[in-house]
């Protein structure tokens, strides 16, 4: 698990930037995502871009039809890999300038999503897949990161896909869950929990002042 210095280290290799907001959604499949992002970037019109993990460039977009690819195997190492490198693109062709023009960039899944499934769900180490996500990014972390935390067997009722991932169901959601909740509570100043079984509504409105604290400089929590 990643620990405090660890986090500390990861924010000093950070490349600075002087402007911007950038956001990121996190939580396990169908805890409401990527509903709240969308009504986050209505919410608040012009100023926002909205990307999505892995996706948002040709390579990022293409590496995940490829790992939503129910047929097709990957092992472990190499899904690690995919993600991260569909975030190296993402990154440095849309985050990073956006950010530089001052906009809130509002990310459905990011970094962290390496951490919970590939890190720990996968088994392949919180610490390894976070310094591979720092070379892949040139560190860049999110200001704020919204966890929609919901109970498995909640989110598991609730309508939806089936990709190769979500196939695997309610054990690999469970170990999901344990490591948000412990990434949320080791990074306080980051992470937002929001419990996410709730109406979108009241959700959003707890997301919205949650941004508005960030913009003024506020912890998130
Ligand atoms: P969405 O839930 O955002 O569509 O993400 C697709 C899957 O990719 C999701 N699977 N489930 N359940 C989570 C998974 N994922 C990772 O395993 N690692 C990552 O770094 C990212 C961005 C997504």
């Amino acid at each position: 698990m990643l620990g405090h210095a660890t986090a500390t280290a990861f924010a000093a290799g950070t490349v600075a930037r002087v402007a911007g907001l950038f956001v990121t959604f996190e939580g396990i499949d169908r805890s409401g995502k990527t509903t709240q992002a969308r009504m986050l970037c209505e919410a608040l019109g012009d100023q926002a871009l909205a990307v999505r993990e892995p996706g948002g460039t040709a390579v990022g977009e293409r590496v995940r039809d490829l790992l939503k690819e129910p047929h097709v195997e990957i092992a472990p190492h190499a899904e690690a890999l995919l993600f991260a490198a569909a975030r190296s693109e993402l990154c440095r062709q849309v985050i990073r300038p956006a950010l530089e023009q001052g906009r809130v960039v509002i990310s459905d899944r990011f970094l962290d999503s390496s951490l919970a499934y590939q890190g720990e769900a996968r088994g392949l180490g919180v610490e390894e897949v976070f310094e591979m996500n720092r070379w892949a990014t040139d560190g860049l972390l999110p200001d704020l990161t919204i966890y929609l935390a919901i109970d498995p067997h909640a989110a598991a009722a609730r309508a939806g896909g089936g990709d190769r991932i979500e196939g695997e169901g309610l054990a690999l959601q469970g170990r999901v869950a344990r490591a948000y909740e412990r990434l949320a509570a080791a990074d306080a100043g980051r992470w937002r929990r929001i419990d996410a079984d709730r109406p979108a509504e009241e959700i959003h409105a707890e997301v919205l002042a949650a941004v508005e604290a960030a913009r003024a400089g506020a912890p998130a929590a």
